[in-house]
């Protein structure tokens, strides 16, 4: 018979999406096309669809604490990806979690406000995520409007994305990767800052509005990259051009901004 080899577990925590285009449902999505087992700790639960979300009804730090120790007492758990953490006890249980168990690979979103602009988070979480999560990151993933906020550069040009990579990166995290898939330029841009320097990844830009939940499928797919072994530096390119495919082929449903096909057949598995 032969060996099976186990996947390695990810977690995400996050908010859910009943539309499935972002937070936990898309992270799964991609988390499994990826060849990952994916497990999800939901911090919110939201009422929305392609068009806008209309609320959300969060969950409190001790429900977030129970599905997180279910999880942990069970599986040895590869790489975490934090999404939507919507108060600061939350976003400080699940720091407090993450050191518990000593979780090798962190990836954080910092997710504040949705494409549509509604208030993801309660005021003071972008602080709590800064002091309580940015330390234990291996990578944060803030778009161009969350980098601007965390920087306080305002970020107009490359060199001025470089400025606020390098400042976020003084806040203690391992890398981090500015993403500018909602940047108005002719191609999708991404910064990274790490230990070594600066680094710029650049796809062409693609005209859609098959694009809800770019941000938190881009982090889940990076969080498994590295889970299944990979350096940032090479799984970020991977990454980018899956995001691409999964924007060509999104099922065009709903009347607002479309889901991703998070299982484009022009990427397969294996190049995942
Ligand atoms: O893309 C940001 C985001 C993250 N998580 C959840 C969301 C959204 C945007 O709408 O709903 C649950």
């Amino acid at each position: 018979m032969s060996e099976i080899t186990k996947p390695p577990v990810v977690m995400t925590i996050a908010g859910l999406d009943p539309s499935a285009g972002a937070g936990v449902l898309a992270d799964i999505k991609t988390i499994a096309a990826f060849g990952c087992y994916g497990v999800a700790v939901i911090t919110s639960l939201t009422f929305q669809n392609t068009e806008k979300v209309l609320g959300a009804r969060h969950q409190s730090a001790d429900t977030v604490r129970r599905q997180m120790n279910a999880l942990f007492d069970d599986f040895e758990i590869a790489a975490i990806k934090t999404g939507m953490l919507p108060t600061r006890e939350i976003v400080a249980e699940v720091a407090t979690i993450i050191k518990a168990n000593s979780v090798p690979i962190v990836v954080v979103d910092p997710v504040l406000k949705s494409t549509s602009g509604f208030e993801l988070v309660d005021k003071g979480v972008a602080e709590a995520i800064r002091t309580h999560l940015f330390p234990l990151a291996s990578v944060i993933t803030p778009n161009v409007a969350e980098a601007q906020f965390f920087s306080g550069e305002e970020i107009q040009d490359m060199k001025a994305a470089q400025r606020a990579a390098q400042k976020i990166l003084t806040m203690g995290s391992q890398a981090v990767l500015i993403t500018g898939g909602d940047a108005v330029s002719e191609s999708s841009t991404d910064i990274l800052a790490d230990g070594s320097g600066c680094s710029t990844y650049s796809v062409d830009r693609i005209n859609s509005t098959n694009t809800h939940g770019t941000g938190c499928t881009l982090a889940s797919a990076l969080t498994c990259l590295l889970a299944r072994g990979h350096l940032l530096r090479d799984a970020i390119p991977i990454a980018k051009r899956y995001i691409s495919e999964a924007i060509l082929s999104g099922p065009r449903i709903g009347h607002g901004h479309g889901p991703l096909n998070h299982f484009p057949d022009s990427v397969n598995e294996k190049s995942r």
